[in-house]
């Protein structure tokens, strides 16, 4: 089934489900046996979409079994159409219920699914929707949940609830559910692939279709136009644009692209997607768009916010874009998960790179091969989701299919011996082999990296396309020692230039930085140390002209589990503070990136 963003014209329709929803949690899983689908014994309101954790004290950390429930009167005018029940994402396995039946399952937050339900609705009475959402921390899953008493990152203790990252392992329906209203044959997918020669764009696409459409269709680009002839549900076409506008951060034009089915008179399904066009490739050490070479300036992000969690902030989405402007930064990465769709969009309008990353975060490979097996398989479908998604983006340049795997858990404190480290990163080589494949026959257009840490291993580097490192000498190294850290970094961006010729981008450096607290001699934890460690390492690729971007860690403060190492269940390596107040580090940012 494909992906496309749920759409309102003259063939479809759309009924947003987001509101208050019936919430109980379910800490025995007895809801299903007593039929909790049909009726919650004792629901409170919840909002959709929403984490549930910083709304309810009871619920803050918990990550069990909970159902959600709803009701939904359709209208007449949907009668004959196919309905799709679509779920933007449900953190970390849902299980969804129309009217008492089963209609499906699914695992992995940050992505949605859709599914048909036509079959069970009525149209007489009011429908009911169950959905129960768990995010338990289990090993096999991705992310993986800590080994059984483990956990803590960074071995420096446990953290509460264990994960084997730090930011809040938030729960919820965290995006819109909608319903869709489409026709019996109707689009599916679509995917866009864009060249350039010379001055022109060339727009190739395939579509999709349900129900088998074996008629004709349309493609229509500004006042381009290109006949379709479906066979088997499938059609492809090739639309030249001349004298095309190529998008870019500086010009991110878009353009609207429609297709049809229709016989010439009839139109019995269309769809429209912003496209831009462009091109992306490595040469050398080099990220090119467009056959010119790009710097990345920017951040790692989250999404996390008071009260709403990991639930879709539009508000926070819309301030974070115009201080991604104000400070003069054209690129983040999605850390550690796919980010929501309208901000996807909100890239390609506004000119801004992405590295998209899926949520395979605090990976390690020396645990056993049954669990390795697990977490590639659901590894590869979250990536087919992903790429499902998000191919059609101009704004993503590039996929990222882990940050920071390991070779041994990091809570491990006795050293793996040297035969079982081999074998670990032998298990992490296949691993990576296997996802790169996939990624490059699923989307054969763009980049492929992996984000390495200290200490992890070069051999993982070596498939992918462009290297990604996150370094924190004179932080969690060398703390303090600015001058003794940068020289240590400069020397090691110059070995792995040496050694792999590729584009390197710097995707994590940073250090907590409590507002309001400051130094003479810069000191760790204040805003003077913060400025001076980002100037440091931003001196050193500056004079790297090979270094192909430097992405701050991170944007802004955000939520983490509890622990030793993190005041305040909170990551403070924020650029601004969770609430988007600049830190002294973020004028100086502006001042490097901007020249103002
Ligand atoms: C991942 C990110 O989600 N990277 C972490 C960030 C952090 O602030 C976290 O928020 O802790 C940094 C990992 C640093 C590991 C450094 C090991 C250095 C050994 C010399």
């Amino acid at each position: 089934q494909g992906l496309l963003y749920p759409q309102r014209n003259e063939t479809r329709d759309l009924i947003d489900l987001s509101g208050l929803w019936q919430f109980q949690m379910d800490p025995q899983g007895e809801g299903e046996a007593q039929r909790w689908f049909r009726k919650l014994p004792a629901p409170r309101m919840i909002p959709v979409p929403c984490s549930w954790n910083d709304l309810f004290d009871d619920a803050h950390t918990y990550l069990g079994l909970a159902w959600y429930r709803t009701e939904v009167w359709l209208p007449s005018g949907w009668r004959g159409r196919r309905v799709i029940l679509r779920v933007g994402s449900a953190t970390y396995a849902a299980k969804v219920w129309v009217n008492g039946t089963v209609v499906t399952e699914h695992h992995g937050g940050n992505l949605p699914f859709a599914v048909e339900i036509t079959e069970q609705l009525a149209w007489d009475r009011t429908n009911v929707v169950a959905i129960t959402v768990e995010n338990e921390p289990r090993p096999e899953r991705v992310p993986p949940g800590p080994p059984p008493g483990g956990g803590g990152v960074l071995g420096v203790a446990a953290g509460f609830p264990g994960t084997t990252y730090d930011f809040f392992p938030y729960a919820g329906l965290h995006r819109q559910v909608w319903l869709c209203a489409v026709p019996t044959v109707h689009i599916d997918d679509i995917t866009v692939v864009t060249t350039i020669e010379g001055g022109d764009g060339i727009v190739s696409l395939k579509v999709a279709t349900v129900g088998g459409y074996a008629g004709t269709g349309k493609a229509r680009l500004d006042d381009i136009e290109a006949d379709l002839g479906f066979r088997a549900g499938t059609a492809e076409a090739i639309l030249r644009v001349p004298g095309a506008r190529f998008w870019s951060p500086r010009d991110p034009h878009l353009y609207t692209l429609t297709v049809t089915l229709t016989d010439g008179v009839q139109i019995s399904d269309t769809y429209s997607l912003d496209i831009g066009i462009r091109t992306i490739a490595v040469r050398g050490d080099q990220i090119l768009l467009n056959g010119q070479p790009i710097k990345l300036t920017g951040f790692g992000k989250h999404e996390d916010f008071a009260l709403t969690g990991r639930g879709l902030n539009l508000p926070m989405w819309i301030r974070d874009y115009e201080l991604l402007r104000w400070i003069g930064a054209n690129s983040y990465r999605t850390s550690h998960y796919p980010y929501p769709e309208e901000v996807m969009q909100l890239a390609d309008q506004r000119g801004v790179l992405v590295i998209n990353e899926i949520p395979a975060v605090g990976l390690n490979f020396a645990d056993t091969e049954d669990l390795t097996r697990l977490r590639l398989a659901e590894t590869r479908s979250q990536f087919r989701e992903l790429i499902a998604r998000d191919k059609n983006h101009p704004s993503t340049i590039m996929w990222c299919v882990a940050n920071e795997p390991l070779v041994r858990p990091p809570d491990k404190d006795a050293p793996l011996s040297q035969p079982q480290e081999q074998k670990a990163i032998e298990a992490g080589t296949r691993f990576f082999q296997h996802v790169y494949d996939e990624v490059n026959r699923l989307d054969g257009t763009r980049p492929v990296t992996l984000v390495g840490v200290g200490g992890g291993p070069r051999e993982w580097h070596e498939r992918f396309d462009v290297i990604c490192i996150n370094r924190y000498y004179g932080w969690y190294a060398l703390g303090g020692r600015l001058d003794q850290a940068a020289q240590v970094l400069a020397r090691e961006l110059d070995e792995l230039h040496q050694a792999f010729g590729k584009p390197i981008i710097v995707t994590e450096f940073g250090t907590d930085t409590l507002p309001g607290t400051h130094s003479l001699p810069p000191e760790m934890w204040t805003e003077e140390y913060q400025v001076e460690f980002l100037r440091r390492y931003l001196d050193v690729a500056a004079q790297r002209p090979f270094m192909a971007g430097m992405q701050v860690w991170a944007f802004a403060d955000f939520r983490t589990v509890q622990g030793v190492g993190r005041a305040g269940g909170m990551n403070f390596k924020g650029v601004f503070t969770r609430d988007r107040r600049p830190k002294m580090a973020a004028h100086f940012l502006r001042k490097q990136w901007t020249g103002m």
